[in-house]
């Protein structure tokens, strides 16, 4: 398969840097313009401030394309009309001239193509509340791709127990960044627990290393607790949303827009509030993505 690099991400495999891979969708469908670009290129920069290289991956013209050029991410940024991919996607949009922002799924297959170990994003998908058959094909990718995904969590716009119980049962391995609780992407929990607790990078990349020894083909999903100053308690959460739910059912939102809508409407309930935890998240999972991604390199 072709991939394209951009000139940093280049050097970067060619010396056996540390390299971190960032996704799309959140820029192209999790966050509004021009947070969304401002908060792209902060996650690139606390990466690189980590002593690691960021590699935001996207599929460009058809190409998949690991490492994006300012221009690129300010394209994909930019447009309204990005298709959102998931692993079903891929055998169709591949080839074919479009412009796709890669989910979980999607960017941790190209990831794991281009030879990244490390990966971070916001939250993971999972299975939807009320609509248990909904699972996010996020969670298989999770199971058979042997990288490490650093997020904050579930969203918590899905049910977190089912989710969590899924990952249980295909064998991920679920590690809490200082934290014994399952964190719940805006809130620090969410009563699940982690399988363990780790408090440094030495011990992440431990783990990692011994996954790779046995020859396991899952991810190690290392969850990172929201910063406590942005952190919104559950119950706070739960009255947004559902009226978010209520108007999705409302309004027949299905399938891949489903996400994206409850994101945006829990933005405008709650006055910004998840708007500005979903960021802080996001910097603060590329700092500990990065951390880890250092300390994997050291040889
Ligand atoms: N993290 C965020 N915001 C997002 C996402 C992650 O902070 O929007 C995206 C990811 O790309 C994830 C997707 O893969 O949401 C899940 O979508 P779905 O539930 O449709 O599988
Ligand atoms: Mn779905």
């Amino acid at each position: 398969m072709k991939i394209q690099y951009n000139s940093e991400v280049t050097d970067a495999l060619k010396q056996d840097l540390p390299i971190v891979a960032l996704e799309s969708t959140v820029i192209s469908h999790g966050l509004p313009y021009p947070l969304n670009i401002k908060t792209a290129k902060r996650m690139e920069d606390t990466v690189r401030e980590h002593g690691a290289v960021p590699a935001t991956i996207a599929v460009l013209g058809g190409i998949p394309t690991v490492g994006l050029t300012e221009d690129q991410l300010a394209l994909l940024a930019g447009s309204e009309n990005t298709r959102k991919i998931s692993t079903r996607d891929l055998p169709v949009v591949i080839g074919k001239e479009v412009n796709c922002a890669t989910t979980v799924a999607t960017t941790m297959f190209f990831a794991w193509k281009a030879g990244i170990d490390v990966f971070a994003t916001g939250g993971i998908g999972g299975v939807h509340r009320g609509d248990g058959s909904d699972v996010s094909a996020d969670l298989p990718a999770i199971a058979g791709i042997p990288i490490t995904t650093v997020c904050a969590g579930a969203k918590s716009v899905l049910d977190l127990s089912a989710t969590r119980e899924w990952l249980e049962t295909n064998g991920v391995c679920v590690v809490g960044w200082r934290t014994s609780e399952f964190p719940a992407f805006y809130s620090e929990s969410s009563g699940l627990e982690v399988d363990e607790k780790v408090d440094s990078a030495t011990e992440v990349a431990r783990i990692i290393n011994a996954r790779d020894r046995l020859g396991l083909d899952s991810c190690v999903l290392l969850t990172v607790p929201v910063p406590e100053s942005d952190s919104i308690e559950a119950a706070e959460i739960d009255d947004w949303l559902s009226r978010a739910l209520q108007e999705a059912s409302e309004r027949g939102i299905k399938g891949k827009e489903t996400t994206p809508f409850l994101l945006s409407r829990l933005v405008e309930f709650s006055d910004g509030k998840t708007l500005d935890a979903n960021i802080a998240l996001l910097i603060n999972n590329a700092g500990v993505a990065a951390k880890v991604a250092v300390e994997l390199n050291r040889k």
